[in-house]
């Protein structure tokens, strides 16, 4: 497989103890929703080539380091005038309830279409975007244009996260960007209620049935395939027309934040070796089904051996 390459901001991560408050020596972390998915890729054995802009800073510095420590590819500038983006957590008897960012003019915002490495996407199967990096100002947006030119003139699959965040831009303005790049979307991904976002309707029942609904209104708009992740419940996928539902494990959740990021990258990791749309869902399943059993938006993604036979008795490369 040539593997996924991805673009997108990760932020240094301060986060508050469980039970404690900011005065207390707090650790740095990182995260961000694209460098998730590519570390859960090659966890699960995929090569991945992240790409962004980071700040000439010791969080940028930390953040580099701990995305290539877990084997990924990083082509990220460090900006010598724009710091690196940060997001503050805190928590309340162990489970995170507040996430501060404070990314407004970082680096990652500054980025533009020469951060975009074509020959990365030309030489991956899937390139993987998410909903945050048209979010973060007009550079981004015309750096993303770009990576979807070169994917589609390379024939590389586009993967599109929603990843809707209502801190960083109002519903309507996250229309009219979705409504652009849907027609050039192979794959897209969302929730219920980003796909109600996305298609402007007030949010349905949800569930087999809403979910089915929404993928079908969503289809129209362009992805050959759309997979929307129920939750708890599991996932589905419209693709081609055809339907596949896979149901999901129940787990002790302990931290849901990184599940959406943990499934896209367990899907890739069994679509970039041409497994079929049934065992893409069943292992995005089990991959966020993982990551939410520890805290953290990405530490606990799972290691292809750490799931079960759907993974391990396809051997990649
Ligand atoms: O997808 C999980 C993300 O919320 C997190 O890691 C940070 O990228 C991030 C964001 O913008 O919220």
């Amino acid at each position: 497989t040539g593997g996924v390459a991805t673009l997108g901001e990760t932020m240094a991560l301060l986060s508050v103890p469980a039970n404690g408050m900011l005065r207390e020596p707090a650790p740095v972390g990182m995260g961000g929703a694209e460098s998730n998915v590519a570390i859960g890729l090659s966890r699960l054995g995929v090569p991945v080539t992240w790409m962004s802009r980071l700040g000439d800073d010791a969080l940028g510095a930390h953040v580099r380091r701990e995305i290539r420590a877990e084997g990924v590819r990083v082509l990220a500038a460090r900006d010598a005038v724009a710091p690196t983006g940060l997001m503050l957590k805190e928590h309340r008897n162990g489970t995170p309830n507040r996430v501060r960012y404070y990314r407004a003019g970082s680096a990652a915002s500054r980025m533009t279409e020469a951060d975009v490495d074509a020959d990365a996407i030309v030489a991956a199967d899937v390139l993987h975007l998410t909903g945050i990096t048209p979010a973060l100002g007009a550079g981004p947006r015309q750096a993303m244009a770009y990576a979807i030119e070169v994917a589609r003139g390379a024939g590389t699959l586009v993967s599109l996260d929603v990843n809707h965040r209502r801190t960083l831009w109002s519903d309507a303005e996250a229309q009219a960007v979705f409504a652009e790049l849907l027609p050039s979307v192979d794959l897209l991904f969302a929730g219920v209620s980003e796909a109600a976002m996305v298609l402007g309707a007030p949010e349905g029942p949800g569930g087999w049935d809403g979910g089915a609904e929404l993928a079908a209104k969503l289809s129209t708009a362009g992805p050959r395939t759309v997979v929307i992740k129920l939750g708890p419940l599991g996932s589905l996928a419209l693709a081609e027309g055809t339907l596949f539902r896979a149901f999901a494990e129940r787990r002790a959740v302990v931290d849901p934040v990184g599940a959406g990021d943990a499934f896209v990258a367990g899907y890739l990791s069994v679509l970039c070796r041409g497994g079929a749309v049934d065992r893409c869902l069943a292992t995005g399943n089990q991959a966020g089904g993982v990551v939410v059993t520890v805290p953290g938006d990405w530490e606990g993604l799972p290691f292809a051996g750490e799931l079960s036979q759907v993974i391990e008795d396809e051997v990649i490369r």
